[in-house]
């Protein structure tokens, strides 16, 4: 594994984060105000250990995983799930089954990006944060 996502990521652009939480359920209100949100990532990597920090003003939420290790996750929508991220060459590729149909998220790095597709239904959030520690 030669990619190493360690480090603090902030936000640069965002498509789609509406459809992707409409296709959540996420009501009206609370989507106009996360819509607004820079986010923040901030993930530790040790090996295939991951902690992954989604820091904003308005809610945090963080994820701990091992590569291949299936865990149960209960998302900011509330719902909970069984989520397994895997290495797909240097992507990180994780699929959260018991909840929603198609949810999950892949992260890869370009340059100093790191680049993140959320997936829920037929939607697709596609969101670039730029490396700044
Ligand atoms: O990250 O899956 O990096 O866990 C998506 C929010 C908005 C709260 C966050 C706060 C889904 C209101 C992505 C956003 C919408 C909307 C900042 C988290 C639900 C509620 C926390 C995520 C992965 C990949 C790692």
């Amino acid at each position: 594994m030669s990619v190493d996502y360690n480090g603090t990521w902030d936000f640069v652009s965002s498509v789609n984060f509406e459809g992707y939480m409409v296709a959540l359920g996420i009501d009206f209100a609370t989507r106009k105000i996360a819509s607004l949100l820079k986010t923040q990532k901030v993930i530790k990597q040790d090996g295939d250990s991951f902690t992954i920090k989604t820091v904003s003003t308005f809610k945090n939420y963080e994820c701990s995983f091992k590569i291949g290790e299936e865990f149960m996750e209960k998302g900011l929508d509330g719902r909970t799930f069984q989520t397994v991220v895997n290495w797909e060459n240097d992507k990180l590729v994780c699929v959260q089954r018991g909840g929603k149909k198609n949810r999950g998220w892949t992260h890869w790095i370009q340059g100093d990006e790191l680049h993140l597709e959320l997936s829920c239904e037929d939607q697709v959030c596609k969101q670039i944060y730029k490396r700044t520690g």
